[in-house]
């Protein structure tokens, strides 16, 4: 008896997402790791756990994948793309990623409506309210970079943000209900 709840389609879809939040993960690190190898120990420590909040989405869905019945498969992760070359640009490149993002899980809604698996869709309204809050955190830092003059932004201003985000509670919301151990 076949006991699988999810398409081909959608289960390869969301094998995609998964490693394309495995890859999120790893583009948080190396942006954090740059951040610290730049002297910028609080943008450091934001990003690493923005890392790890990545990790916890990568382990949301691969639970999933497997309570609907269907095979998950863990592959190669991509390489992050190259170091930002300043704070406004790391912000600009996490602001296009996170909408890159967004629209991969968009194309995951699209296909499960179409596919009338409800089930899915509304297991994906997690995301969509996770990538609204995760653009919004990085439209204000971007926001308050630009006020600071973005790429000629001084390094007092710099120093500044780099203390105000050590102390950020950067954890979108509902990304706090989400654990490796509880994805
Ligand atoms: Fe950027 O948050 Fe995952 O999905």
């Amino acid at each position: 008896m076949k006991t699988n709840r999810l398409s081909d389609t959608l289960t390869q879809a969301l094998n995609a997402q998964m490693t394309k939040e495995a890859h999120a993960s790893q583009i948080y690190l190396s942006y954090a790791t740059w951040a610290d190898s730049e002297g910028f120990g609080g943008i450091s420590n934001f990003l690493f756990r923005h890392a790890a909040e990545e990790r916890n989405h990568m382990m949301k869905i691969l639970e999933f994948i497997l309570k609907r019945g269907a095979r998950a498969k863990v592959t190669e992760i991509p390489a992050p793309p190259a170091d930002p070359t300043s704070v406004n640009n790391c912000f600009e490149k996490v602001f296009e990623h996170e909408v890159d993002n967004t629209k991969a899980i968009y194309s995951i809604l699209k296909l499960a409506s179409e596919e009338e698996d409800w089930v899915t869709w509304n297991f994906m309204q997690w995301f969509v309210s996770e990538q609204e809050e995760e653009e919004t955190l990085a439209m204000e830092l971007l926001d308050k970079i630009k006020i600071c003059g973005g790429e000629n932004a001084s390094h007092t201003v710099l120093y500044e943000l780099d203390r105000d985000l050590e102390k950020t509670p950067d954890d979108a919301r509902l990304a706090q209900d989400v654990t490796t151990d509880n994805p």
